[in-house]
């Protein structure tokens, strides 16, 4: 596939709310159900999105992938490997996505032939959760080498969030981390949040991410 890249200038940083709303419109009018994929760098976003995009593939569901960063076209090409649409947007320093560049990379979709979009956000566990950028879904990656103190720490990316992710549980034995005191945090903050823990180095458990995407889509079908 090819990788489209984007530079966003400054002029750009304006209007956020209504083009979210713009967006929200264009993504609906295409019956495409969209997800902001957020949290630390290095968390496992790239990771889970390439052992993630095959299965829905196998479940014949087409994707399509913007992938935010503030620089560098590293995980466009991760993702490009996949022979799914991909566009990269490089913010040039802004440390989150904004509305606007989620419109520029719709415009360069074919959106006719995508059901699900993913849009990785930058690498960054507190902006991109003031930003709107007007999908259906909203996944916190937060991976157990981060600790299980995070929810609490960097509250409104997680209040936010239908879905967290608790990455790289196959490094659980080394690390040690409380999956119960992270669970307690994570809901306190939102009770109905899903929590799933992943990894996305075995596979393990990307399969329930999967089951939880394509119910999604087919309530957003018959709504
Ligand atoms: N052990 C283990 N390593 C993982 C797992 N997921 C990702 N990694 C590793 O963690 C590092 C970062 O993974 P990425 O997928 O690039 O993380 P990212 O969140 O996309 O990073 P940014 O886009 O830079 O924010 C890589 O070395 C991955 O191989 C996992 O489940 N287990
Ligand atoms: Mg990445």
């Amino acid at each position: 596939m090819t990788l489209k890249k984007i530079e966003i200038g400054e002029n750009l940083f304006v209007k956020n709310d209504e083009i979210a709303a713009e967006n929200r419109k264009v993504l609906k009018e295409h019956n495409i159900f969209s997800i902001n994929l957020m949290g630390g760098p290095g968390s496992g976003k790239t990771a889970i999105l390439e052992k993630l995009i095959p299965q829905m593939k196998k479940r014949k569901i087409s994707c399509g992938v913007i992938e935010g960063d503030i620089a560098g076209t590293f995980d466009g090409e991760r993702i490009s490997q996949l022979d799914v649409p991909v566009v990269q947007i490089n913010t040039g320093g802004a440390c989150h996505l904004e509305a606007m560049m989620i419109k520029k990379g719709i415009e360069n979709l074919a959106l006719s032939e995508i059901k699900l979009l993913f849009v990785e956000n930058v690498g960054n566990l507190v902006c991109p959760a003031e930003f709107k950028l007007g999908v259906d879904c909203n996944v916190t990656v937060s991976s157990i080498t981060e600790g299980e103190e995070k929810p609490a720490k960097y509250p409104l990316m997680f209040s936010i969030s239908d879905v967290v992710i608790i990455n790289k549980i196959d490094l659980s034995e080394v690390v040690g981390f409380n999956i119960d005191r992270f669970t307690d945090y994570a809901k306190k903050l939102k009770s109905g949040i899903v929590i799933i823990p992943m990894s996305a180095k075995t596979g393990e458990n990307v399969e329930l991410f999967a089951d939880y995407i394509e119910k999604r889509i087919l309530n957003n079908e018959k709504n």
